[in-house]
């Protein structure tokens, strides 16, 4: 199955900001992963998910035990198949084989605003960039390698 990595917002999120995150590996709930499949960038949708699918008896932080979930999902940016090298060149503007945070920020702004959107706050990109950071640069170098950048290519069969 290919894998789909996409930005979403969820109400339910206190913070609120989007999230960078991939589908179909267990990095979000199962009933999302689920739920969210084949969406594309803009569409909303609500995703409403049976504790079996979420959290389960035991509940886990605020999430009390057996709770349904309801999530309302939003989703900015959407990028198919596995990180592909290709799409590390695309991002990669000065070609040195690692990845900055304005080269990661230039590429969200021409994603996002390539279909007509409006322009959006420095800061709505400061988040994605943020997130997208937190996940990949495993060593908090600031720096996003091809290695880190690659890390779920471990998951392909
Ligand atoms: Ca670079
Ligand atoms: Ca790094």
């Amino acid at each position: 199955m290919p894998h789909t990595f996409g930005l979403f917002s969820s109400r339910s999120d206190k913070a609120g900001h989007p999230q960078w995150f991939v589908l179909g590996v267990g990095q979000i709930i199962k009933g999302l992963d689920l739920g969210m499949n084949g969406m594309c960038a803009g569409e909303k949708r609500k995703v409403t998910v049976p504790p079996e699918l979420a959290f389960g008896e035991k509940g886990k932080g605020p999430v009390p035990p057996n709770a349904t979930l309801v999530f309302e999902v939003e989703v900015y940016s959407v990028s198919k198949g596995p990180r592909s090298l290709e799409s590390f060149k695309d991002i990669d503007l000065d070609d040195n084989k690692v990845l900055t945070r304005d080269e990661v920020t230039f590429y969200f702004k021409v994603e996002y605003e390539r279909d007509g959107s409006k322009p959006r706050e420095d800061n709505f990109y400061e988040r994605m960039v943020n997130d997208v950071f937190q996940k990949s640069d495993y060593d908090r170098d600031g720096l996003i390698t091809l290695k880190e950048y690659n890390v779920y290519e471990h998951d392909e069969l």
